[in-house]
């Protein structure tokens, strides 16, 4: 008997047919017979809201009255995916939609499908942001998400003829949302500009525009908990009125500029990943989002007071930077406790150093976020003069801990000269409690290297909390066959709350039968990929063979050119005969990656990985050995659907360069097996899954350093290695530029000459490493031995055991009464 422990519907199905019927006549004025499957995705959308609005009310009111500190999950990005099928499987709906809807007369799938996917993240960081707060739901910590309802997220990636990245903008809102509601009644003010003056001996800013910033919010259901938490979003609107003397001289456009201006605040999602840009609306965007939740946060703690005594704050809440996005949030709430509240500085700084803890997501140097005083004074003149105080202070207080002078001039957080620069890293460092990276490895390189100086001074700031990734969605939600296969294995279906259960599935690996049921779950996985992707792109893949997928954002750390490289040397190998056709194992590669507009180098990837799999699938050579596909514009409803079809998944950035990864989790938990490099959560992974059950390959962090050190010729190793010598001719030949020479060279010339993160010195050892792979895949009980015991030892990244250890680490707090 299989233990049943998932919850139980509040509703029959014929109830929720009632109830959909409902929505479709009252709130959308529309027959049954008339409802389109997007009207019947809204109606049971907004049918399934009322099933969580109780709990919602209550969680809000056991989170004031009560004595559990909150968490305030501070975030530029939320990449949620879509809401509906979530919000099933956390009121045990699931079945009971499915048979409402089939009862209206739909297919459940096309109503699901009508969903739009809210962008509003680019990558790793805004999904884990997703993963996170629908952890604490779960766990039934009282948590806010707090963001941006950006009216345009992350671009819609097309590929034009010659298989270049175009983006089209993603207008999100162009047909109903049924999950945001929003909130006129619980605006913000948030203001910019002007100057600060004295008055009465006290510092007064006098701001010379204001913006209103309107919560959307969205319900964030956990899983089995009873509760739900809030992600309010801020959507940007104007204050001013539409001026009526510029309308009767009809200017007007003129008229509403105002309006237009205030409302770009929150139109766009920055499209970079790690790299800040487009400097001015970006902090406007960063101070917007973070000063109304610190207002709303005090509104929603001292309802009604007028005098709240905010020492109390910290027990309140506690403030989680989601990288160093919102840590202007620092300054202003010392501001808000001076200049508002009236408490003294030491007060203040005590309240703000223990509401706010910061989580780093990179190492890249390029990725650390700075501002030039002189535009944070233009945007936001008293939080300069504060930050310039923070700073006096900081450097007083390094005086005490330390003689060496050099040291305390590194550490500045604000530099000298005459374009001062503000370190937000180390403002947020200098202004939390806590710092964390995001996997073993990255902690310590952290500390050792990217805040080495603030490690020795104050050690015990530092902290780790690996990465995680929700089951639910990842799992449960993306994979239904594993899902059940698990449930059976382990005969509970409890392992959902508590993924450390997947542990014993770890004698089920030597299990024959279940092995081969696990077998039959990839294949049909591989199956509905290939329905799928016929259906959504129109190409064919053969699920008889190896689905080998590499999916993340085009970054030249990440190395999707390693993977281009060796595909190619594959593919001239079997070609000119180096290798024998029938000694191929038959292989289906899968891209997906969006590059930021402005990358040029990682956009030029994208065209030679679109023109390497033009010329791939229409060789005849290499036909049914070796095909190539780069759907378009991944996002997280691609992900859950190649997720679990995949074989073998690809981690193979430059050690030392990936902070964490949260793809690689994915995988792992859906029975792929991984080949990657000693970096970022890999390290762990492969830890917990055994070093036979992982393909590593690549240099180590020390080999790379040392290599720096002696100088790394990258022509060397194009030189020593025939099949990346060939690789690299052919793409110079213009064997996928028909002909032409010139179209990738810049990528040719950087690999040779420079190779920064080092592509050509791990060919080898990656080429090598596939014939290692290919011998396992040939031997399918074996690899599906392994492919089992990746599922059963990665139940530590659960993102529920990530938030337990910033529970424990950082937040000190726990679920509600
Ligand atoms: C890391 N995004 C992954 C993941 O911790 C890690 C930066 C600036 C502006 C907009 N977006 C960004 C990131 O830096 C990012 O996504 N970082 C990623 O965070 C979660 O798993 O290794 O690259």
């Amino acid at each position: 008997m299989t233990e049943q422990t998932a919850p139980k519907s509040p509703v029959t199905t014929e109830q929720f047919t009632n109830e959909i019927k409902e929505q479709l006549k009252y709130a959308q004025g529309i027959t049954v017979e008339q409802a389109t499957d997007a009207d019947i995705y809204v109606a049971a959308s907004l049918a399934v809201r009322r099933h969580l609005v109780d709990s919602w009310a209550t969680t809000q009111k056991d989170m004031v009255n009560g004595s559990t500190k909150a968490v305030g999950y501070l975030s530029a990005e939320f990449l949620m995916g879509k809401q509906l099928r979530n919000a099933l499987l956390n009121l045990g709906m699931l079945a009971e939609f499915d048979d409402a809807v089939k009862a209206l007369g739909h297919d459940p799938q096309l109503v699901v499908d009508s969903e739009y996917e809210p962008g509003l993240g680019n990558g790793g960081l805004g999904r884990l942001a997703a993963c996170f707060i629908d952890s604490l739901a779960s766990l039934g910590v009282p948590a806010f998400g707090y963001g941006i309802q950006y009216k345009y997220g992350i671009f819609k990636q097309e590929f034009d003829a010659e298989g270049k990245q175009v983006e089209r903008p993603d207008y999100w809102l162009a047909n109903e949302e049924p999950w945001g509601h929003i909130d006129y009644n619980r605006s913000q003010k948030v203001n910019f500009g002007g100057q600060v003056v004295e008055e009465d001996g006290k510092k007064v800013w006098k701001p010379a525009w204001s913006v209103r910033a309107v919560p959307v919010d969205y319900m964030v259901p956990g899983y089995k908990s009873g509760r739900v938490n809030t992600l309010r979003l801020w959507s940007a609107k104007s204050y001013d009125e539409f001026d009526l003397l510029t309308f009767n001289k009809s200017e007007y456009l003129d008229a509403v500029k105002p309006q237009v201006e205030a409302e770009n605040i929150s139109k766009i999602l920055y499209p970079e990943d790690s790299t800040p840009q487009g400097k001015r609306l970006r902090l406007e965007q960063q101070y917007f989002f973070v000063a109304a939740s610190i207002h709303d946060a005090i509104r929603v703690f001292y309802p009604g007071q007028d005098k709240p005594d905010l020492t109390t704050f910290p027990n309140k809440i506690t403030f989680q930077l989601n990288d160093t996005h919102p840590v202007i949030g620092i300054p202003e709430l010392m501001r808000v406790l001076i200049d508002e509240y009236g408490y003294d500085w030491d007060t203040a700084w005590d309240i703000t150093t223990k509401t706010f803890n910061y989580t780093c997501h990179t190492l890249l140097p390029e990725a650390l976020e700075v501002w030039p005083a002189r535009l944070i004074g233009e945007l936001l003149p008293r939080h300069l003069e504060i930050i310039n105080e923070i700073n006096d202070h900081f450097l007083e207080e390094l005086k005490g801990l330390t003689r060496d002078k050099e040291r305390i001039n590194r550490m500045r957080i604000v530099t000298e000269g005459d374009d001062p620069q503000v370190r937000m890293a180390y403002l947020a460092t200098a202004g939390g409690s806590h710092v964390n990276g995001v996997a073993e490895l990255h902690s310590q390189l952290l500390k050792d290297v990217t805040l080495r100086d603030f490690s020795d001074l104050f050690p015990k700031k530092f902290t780790n909390v690996t990465n995680g990734v929700t089951p639910r969605r990842f799992i449960r939600l993306a994979n239904p066959r594993l899902s059940n296969l698990i449930t059976e294995g382990l005969g509970t279906d409890k392992w959902l709350s508590d993924l450390d259960l997947l542990q014993g599935l770890v004698p089920l690996a030597d299990d024959p039968e279940f092995v081969k049921k696990f077998a039959e779950v990839k294949h049909a996985n591989k199956v509905a990929f290939a329905n799928f992707a016929k259906d959504r792109y129109g190409f064919e893949a053969n699920p008889d063979t190896m689905f080998n997928t590499m999916v993340k954002r085009l970054h030249e750390y990440k190395r999707q050119s390693l993977k281009i490289l060796a595909l190619i040397a594959r593919y001239a190998a079997i070609k000119n005969g180096t290798i024998n056709v029938d000694d191929v194992l038959p292989r289906t590669v899968f891209f997906g990656a969006k590059a930021a507009p402005g990358y040029y180098m990682a956009k030029l990837t994208i065209q030679l990985i679109n023109n390497v799999a033009r010329v791939v699938n229409n060789d005849p050579d290499v036909k049914g050995k070796l095909a190539v596909h780069f759907p378009a514009n991944y996002n997280v409803r691609l992900a859950q659907h190649l997720i679990p079809a995949t074989e073998l998944d690809e981690q193979i950035s430059q050690a030392g360069k990936e902070a964490s990864g949260t793809g690689n989790m994915k995988f792992a938990l859906n029975g792929a097996l991984t080949v990657g490099t000693l970096d970022g959560a890999n390290v762990e992974i492969r830890e917990k899954v055994g070093a036979d059950n992982f393909f590593l390959f690549g240099m180590t962090v020390d080999e790379v350093e040392d290599l720096y050190e002696k100088g790394y010729d990258p022509a060397k190793y194009y030189e020593a290695d025939p099949r990346l010598k060939m690789a690299i001719d052919m793409i110079s030949n213009g064997a996928f530029s028909d002909g032409d020479r010139n179209t990738y060279a810049p990528l040719v010339a950087d690999w040779l000459t420079k190779d920064y993160f080092m592509t050509l010195a791990d060919f080898t050892s990656y080429a090598d490493i596939q014939y290692e792979i290919e011998d396992l895949y040939r031997d399918q009980d074996a690899w599906n031995r392994k492919a089992i015991l990746n599922v059963a030892n990665t139940g530590y990244f659960s993102s529920d055991r990530s938030i337990e250890d910033y529970l424990e680490r950082i937040w000190h707090t726990g679920p509600l009464a």
